[in-house]
């Protein structure tokens, strides 16, 4: 197994997954794309293995291609169960996939849509559609309120479902951490998501935030 891997938070939401897993890069190698170049965009070789050119790509040994960063580490999971990330029973799963959907949808696709129409508007206007700057600043402040609404659901608690670290949690500590890098704050008010980052920030997994690729 082998993964095309960028900067970004669908790349290092697979690379957490797989350090959660205990799969070494040994296991694993990476191939790295200089997303910022554009690298993606003109190699051939990753338009012959996902035809949208994005990161994370996994190659299993067999040459089936996986794309899509939770589809891939639901792979993942399913080869490599220890530890459980996806819940152990349908009734645990169940409850996973809805927060990790809900977090998609309302928080996942406004925040990374008003990214590209507003700072990365340099880098994403050449490589695909966005909406205007105007439309961008509104999407951003659509993915705030719903970050505000995940840090009251929360509460005092640091994981979001089944009392333990699940994968609900990787993709909410990802996308946060993706914020940062791109000079996004927590939305004031926020501080029960303050101290689950603080919390999940221990974990060997988020040392890859730390690392320069
Ligand atoms: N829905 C995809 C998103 C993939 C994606 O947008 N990847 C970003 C990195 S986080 C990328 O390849 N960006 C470079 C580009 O679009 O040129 C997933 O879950 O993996």
């Amino acid at each position: 197994m082998k993964l095309h891997s960028s900067l970004g938070p669908n790349p290092r939401l697979v690379r957490m997954f797989l350090v959660e897993k205990g799969i070494s890069e040994d296991q694993c190698p990476r191939i790295h794309y200089d997303i910022i170049a554009g690298e993606n965009r003109q190699s051939d070789k990753l338009t012959g293995l996902n035809a949208l050119q994005t990161l994370p790509v996994v190659e299993l040994d067999d040459g089936t291609i996986l794309t899509e960063s939770w589809p891939i580490c639901e792979y993942i999971e399913e080869i490599h169960p220890e530890p459980n990330l996806f819940g152990e029973t349908a009734k645990e799963r169940a409850e996973i996939r809805k927060w990790v959907r809900l977090f998609d949808q309302e928080v996942v696709v406004p925040m990374t849509m008003g990214f590209r129409a507003t700072g990365g508007r340099p880098m994403f206007e050449p490589r695909m559609p966005v909406v205007s700057e105007a439309a961008g600043a509104e999407l951003s402040a659509m993915a705030d309120a719903k970050w505000r609404w995940f840090d009251e659901v929360l509460g005092n608690r640091n994981h979001f479902t089944l009392g333990r670290f699940t994968f609900a949690d990787l993709i909410v500590f990802c996308f946060a951490n993706f914020g940062f890098t791109i000079g996004w704050k927590l939305p004031e008010g926020t501080d029960n998501l303050g101290r689950f980052i603080e919390t999940h920030n221990q974990r060997e997994s988020a040392g890859i935030w730390q690392q320069a690729e």
